[in-house]
């Protein structure tokens, strides 16, 4: 069978029928706030409240099967202790994935039709600044979208200023007035990056690479919400660190840091909600 967002079929319809399978399943109407867990930050589910009821993303119009394993293929609906709703995304579709910015468009613009107004967007990336060290928690104050294509279509003029929210950023650093910022630089991918690539993207202002989460923001403007992005450095970018990259030290990482930053998500998220 052919894909819902492989026909001519409005996006925007496909993530109104996903959306309305998720109140259907969960019994929850409406959603307030939605967060995508990404490398490291599986704990945060259990730590944000109680959880009503998790569903299989594949029973979701439109969610794609995950591509990695490790990559949870669920979708939760969260109640926190003041009584938000907050949809738990743990199915990212990645562009690398080769499916086209609809379907990794797909989440964000189902979380905002289930009434979601903020996007918390989670990471695993590499880190550029010298001062970090694997294992560090920070916010994304910016990005540079480096994949040459966008999951908007046609000429659709939209404002980035300020796409992730300042507002946002400060009741963050509220709860860890330790965090660290800097602009997120979204490559393609699968590959990490060369030495040579890491350069570029330090020499044209990015702090943080990785494979996810500009196109995911860029989504989430478009369709109104407001943005909070987080990366787990997990590594340091290639020619940052002396040694080779490996997919097993960014699994590490992630474990070892998870408990850490899923609190801090956590607490974060139950300051917004
Ligand atoms: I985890 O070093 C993780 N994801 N592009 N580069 C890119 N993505 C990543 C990296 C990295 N580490």
């Amino acid at each position: 069978m052919t894909h819902p967002l492989d026909q001519p079929a409005d996006p925007f319809d496909v993530a109104r029928q996903a959306a309305d399978d998720i109140a259907r399943l969960t019994g929850v109407a409406h959603h307030d706030i939605a967060v995508t867990l990404g490398s490291g930050w599986g704990a945060a589910a259990d730590l944000i409240g109680e959880t009503v009821a998790t569903i299989p993303a594949t029973e979701v119009t439109g969610f794609s099967k995950p591509a990695l394993e490790g990559h949870v293929g669920t979708l939760r609906s969260v109640r926190t202790p003041a009584g938000s709703h907050v949809l738990v995304i743990g199915a990212r579709t990645h562009y690398y994935e080769g499916h086209g910015t609809r379907r990794v468009a797909h989440s964000v613009r189902t979380a905002a039709a289930t009434g979601a107004t903020v996007m918390v967007l989670t990471n695993g990336a590499g880190g550029i600044k010298d001062s970090w060290q694997p294992g560090q928690p920070v916010l994304i104050s910016d990005h540079i979208n480096l994949t040459g294509d966008t999951p908007l279509e046609g000429a659709t003029f939209i404002d980035m200023t300020d796409l992730y929210s300042a507002r946002l950023r400060e009741i963050a650093r509220e709860v860890d007035p330790t965090l660290d910022e800097g602009v997120y630089c979204q490559f393609r991918g699968p590959q990490y990056e060369t030495p040579a690539e890491v350069q570029m993207a330090k020499t044209i202002g990015g702090h943080i690479v990785g494979m996810s989460t500009a196109l995911e923001a860029i989504a989430a403007r478009q369709a109104g919400m407001e943005v909070l992005g987080f990366s787990l450095i997990t590594n340091l970018a290639a020619g940052i660190s002396p040694t080779a990259l490996s997919h097993q030290e960014v699994i590490d990482a992630g474990r070892e840091a998870e408990g850490r930053i899923s609190q801090l998500l956590a607490h974060v998220i139950g300051r917004i909600a």
